[in-house]
């Protein structure tokens, strides 16, 4: 039975593999990932004590609470980009460690003394086109990592418009997730715990910061840009950043499900709330990815149905009719979600 429950994970682990095809792509349970260099790889930038630490006891923590944190939980089975996406549900146990753990991972990926900076590359044509050089890119870096209070990382990441942003974050949050103000995945990590830095430059971060963003493995950042391009994860934060749509979520679900159980209370209270919504929605800034004739079209029929819910109320129809067309609404919601998935 324990063999054939690990089978269907594994099976589930291959499957996320093929599909989010970037850095460590794992499931429960997590394993600490090999580090790609040995301790004294970046000598003198980061020292092979620091590494060590670092790596074996901090990043190793992460993964170890990551497992006790899901361990006999029904989200045991959520891919590591899962996890990351809705942290602010999940709760603080798994945002931070599923934090820690997909954020060294990341930085180890992207730290590297033999692979400078390519113009012609990718990311290289990226990073010119939006920051003029790489080295004001690197100021970026530097100033968003050094103005970061307390502890947390600096970021270069990929925004669901799929443009190249620099910005920072506290804690274990990474722009991925859901409590992020600034939503994208990110390709370049800098962390800025003390952790990172102190046995070497103390309270120095600022030399830390100049070393540091010296030492990028541009090969890799190349890799990460192109996979983050093609990761539908991307589509999936725009989707979430939709604001008019999740408020539409809201009146609709706390509209229909209570009619569902005979409840028609709520629809009758909130009908002109829910036409309002459906009208924001269809007045307000669609994301780049989700303005297609195909959804706008949707939309408006959206915006229709709920006007002849609100038109029912007013003329105080029965129930049923109400259900009725209620549900439809309903129906017309869940098309519009399903057509940003493809
Ligand atoms: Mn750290």
């Amino acid at each position: 039975m324990k063999n054939k429950k690990s089978v269907v994970i594994a099976t589930i682990v291959i499957l996320l593999a093929g599909m989010v095809n970037r850095l460590p792509a794992q499931g429960y349970p997590f394993e600490l990932p090999k580090l790609p260099y040995g301790y004294n790889a970046l000598e003198p930038v980061i020292d092979a004590q620091t590494m060590e630490i670092h790596y074996a006891k901090h990043h190793a923590n992460y993964v170890k609470n990551l497992n006790n944190a899901l361990k006999g939980t029904e989200i045991e089975k959520i891919p590591l980009e899962g996890l990351l996406l809705y942290a602010g549900e999940y709760g603080d146990p798994i945002r931070n460690n599923a934090g820690g753990h997909y954020n060294h991972s990341l930085y180890w990926n992207t730290l590297g003394l033999n692979s400078p900076f390519d113009a012609q590359n990718a990311v290289g044509k990226a990073v010119m086109a939006t920051f003029g050089t790489p080295d004001s890119l690197k100021k970026l870096l530097n100033k968003a990592g050094a103005t970061r209070f307390g502890s947390g990382w600096a970021w270069l990441y990929v925004t669901p418009e799929k443009k190249l942003a620099v910005c920072s974050s506290p804690n274990q949050d990474n722009p991925i997730m859901d409590v992020s103000p600034e939503r994208g995945i990110p390709i370049l990590a800098i962390d800025v715990w003390e952790h990172a830095y102190y046995l070497k430059y103390q309270n120095k971060r600022g030399d830390y910061l100049s070393a540091v963003t010296g030492a990028i493995n541009w090969e890799a950042v190349n890799k990460n840009y192109t996979d983050a391009l093609a990761n539908p994860l991307l589509k999936r934060i725009e989707k979430d950043g939709w604001t008019e749509l999740n408020d539409f979520h809201d009146i609709i679900s706390q509209t229909f499900h209570p009619s569902e159980e005979g409840n028609l209370k709520p629809v009758r209270e909130r009908s002109g709330e829910l036409l309002s919504k459906a009208k924001a929605l269809k007045g307000g800034r669609f994301p780049a990815s989700f303005n297609t004739p195909e959804i706008k079209k949707t939309i408006d029929d959206l915006v229709k149905g709920a006007a002849s819910v609100n038109q029912m109320v007013i003329k105080k129809a029965g129930d049923k009719t109400i259900t009725k067309k209620l549900d439809e609404v309903h129906n017309l919601y869940h098309a519009i979600l399903a057509l940003c998935e493809h």
